[in-house]
């Protein structure tokens, strides 16, 4: 790891050794404005989370920055929470499985450094948050899946684990008896975790998590693991995450354009609800719509912060100084009779 970490450096010495005195000049002025910037930002820490259940996680996150753990190490502490929590469905262990009765889990972290670490389609580990930080640290990739990732969670030191409570075994023996595909999104207030985070300094970071649409193929994966569907950053902009029918935010790379919407100069909300338009443009005539529902959270980097969704019921937790931990309502397109 440390190979990569030099090499990285290496290049960006290499190319600033290259620099002429006017880049070298133009890349000062740059940085000093990106030192305004977070220091206009007097708003940190803020950390954003999809749905009820970022409540605790926030929580935890907080609790972990003010300690002074690492933004990675405390994205990665909330994100446990709901993962390890049998009455959260949508997530890690208790998760609704696939359609053969298979727990399979997605999740998918990014710091400031645009480092990312993801899993996909891992089975048998309960923080699947875990396995995708260790991704990042401990490997020379991003990504890595199925059996190939749980070859790697053991050797890290995981346990393996059954995830499937009685209770989702309950209910997934009586969704064989129909056997509908029909994903229900926020029925229940909460879905995927997505968290964004801007630390003590000023940098962004975040994290996804979720054992994805409930009844799904054998082998699907969703938005949630893949870096620009279902999370996307960039410290110098700001970040945007997803939750969601994960097929419609990965056919528009999501959570990548919010980004670049905010780097044009949009805000949080209005970058977010462009990229809705554009989803339901894109689905409007689409088998999808009559079960769609997509939601983005974003931030940039003046601490500003937003979330727009498809339809109504989705919201975030939000964490900072001045307000503590609380819950907003996003606003959204239309309502589920549409
Ligand atoms: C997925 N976006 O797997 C995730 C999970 C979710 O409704 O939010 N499902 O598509």
């Amino acid at each position: 790891m440390s190979n990569r970490r030099d090499f990285i450096k290496k290049t960006a010495l290499g190319t600033i050794g290259l620099g002429t005195a006017l880049g070298a000049n133009a890349m000062l002025k740059s940085e000093s404005s990106k030192e305004n910037i977070i220091k206009k930002n007097n708003k940190k820490p803020l950390i954003i989370s999809t749905w009820n259940h970022g409540l605790p996680a926030n929580e935890e996150t907080w609790k972990q920055l003010k300690n002074g753990k690492s933004t990675l190490d405390a994205i990665e502490a909330g994100m446990m929470i709901p993962e390890g929590d049998p009455k959260v469905r949508s997530v890690g262990y208790g998760g609704y499985p696939d359609r053969e009765g298979h727990v399979t889990l997605d999740a998918c972290i990014m710091d400031h450094n645009s480092d990312c670490g993801s899993v996909s389609f891992l089975e048998g580990i309960k923080h699947p948050i875990s396995v995708a930080k260790r991704v990042l640290q401990n490997t020379p990739h991003v990504m890595l899946s199925g059996e190939g990732a749980l070859q790697f969670a053991l050797e890290q030191g995981f346990k393996k684990e059954n995830l499937l409570t009685p209770e989702s075994e309950k209910n997934w023996k009586n969704w064989l008896e129909a056997s509908k595909y029909k994903p229900v999104i926020n029925i229940e207030n909460h879905d995927t975790i997505s968290m964004l985070v801007i630390d003590n300094d000023g940098n962004i970071s975040g994290g996804c998590t979720t054992s994805g649409a409930a009844w799904k193929m054998h082998g699907r994966v969703g938005d949630s693991p893949i870096i620009g569907a279902g999370l996307f950053l960039d410290n110098e902009v700001g970040a945007a995450a997803a939750t969601g029918l994960g097929e419609a935010v990965i056919r528009t790379a999501g959570s990548a354009m919010v980004v670049e919407l905010m780097r044009q100069g949009k805000s949080p909300n209005q970058a977010c609800k462009e990229i809705v338009e554009r989803i339901y443009n894109k689905h409007k005539n689409h088998r999808d719509m009559e079960y769609l529902q997509v939601g983005f959270i974003a931030v940039n980097k003046q601490g500003e912060y937003g979330g727009y969704s498809l339809r109504s019921g989705f919201n975030y937790a939000v964490y900072d100084e001045k307000n503590g931990n609380r819950m907003e309502d996003s606003k959204f397109k239309m309502t589920w009779d549409n």
